[in-house]
């Protein structure tokens, strides 16, 4: 297979880039990383030029490129089976749960935006917010397997889509009940996480999320 390129943001602040890139990890699959500094007056512009979804992550790969984060890891599962769950009724609630990450808890993600260097910290949180604290946790109890520390036991692409909300609940310093906490350590202490996050606290570009109101 042509070896694809992975176009990613700032990994410190990009979450969608860090899930497509979790997911290409898992799969085993060879890629290259080309960073694409989410900053500058240009930015839209060179964010146009990369792909029509106007967005990274973007996934370049035999002469095309491809773009959301969903897509590249429906693009990884056809290459790589195993990231969705094994059983059929598993597997379809993992892309239900993926869907509900991908188009929703839109009031979690605008107040506390990833910032993987950031100490830990309380916000006053808004009622939007603390609401969707609350659905998080109740999808997670709702969906859970016990076979195993990820979502669905073995780990799957949902856990990708989860990971950087499990790096939002450490970064805010949001309490969480005991099941959904153990959940959130098991994603922050992946090897191919912590790869990541290493990477990330060795960038230069720094945004104030400490300021968050
Ligand atoms: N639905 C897209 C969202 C991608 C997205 O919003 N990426 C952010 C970086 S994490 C971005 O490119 N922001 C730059 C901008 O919107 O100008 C996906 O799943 O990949």
């Amino acid at each position: 297979m042509a070896r694809p390129v992975l176009h990613i943001g700032n990994k410190r602040y990009s979450s969608w880039s860090l899930r497509a890139w979790l997911v290409l990890r898992k799969a085993g699959i060879g890629f290259d990383e080309a960073m694409v500094p989410l900053s500058g007056p240009d930015l839209r512009q060179r964010l146009s030029a990369l792909s029509p979804g106007h967005t990274v992550p973007v996934l370049e790969w035999e002469g095309g490129v491809f773009w959301d984060s969903l897509a590249i890891a429906e693009w990884a599962a056809e290459q790589a089976p195993g990231l969705w769950p094994q059983d059929r009724h598993q597997r379809a609630v993992a892309r239900s749960a993926v869907a509900k990450m991908h188009s929703g808890f839109f009031a979690l993600r605008d107040q506390c935006a990833m910032d993987l260097g950031r100490t830990p910290k309380a916000v006053g949180l808004r009622d939007g917010t603390r609401a969707d604290i609350a659905a998080m946790q109740a999808l997670w109890n709702d969906v859970a397997s016990v076979d195993g520390p990820f979502l669905f036991g073995a780990w799957s692409i949902a856990d990708a889509f989860f990971t950087p909300v499990a790096d939002r609940f450490r970064a805010y310093d949001i309490p969480l009940h005991a099941s959904a906490q153990a959940y959130c350590d098991a994603l922050l202490n992946d090897p191919d996480f912590l790869d990541w996050r290493a990477a990330a606290l060795t960038e230069t570009l720094s945004y104030a999320t400490d300021d968050a109101p």
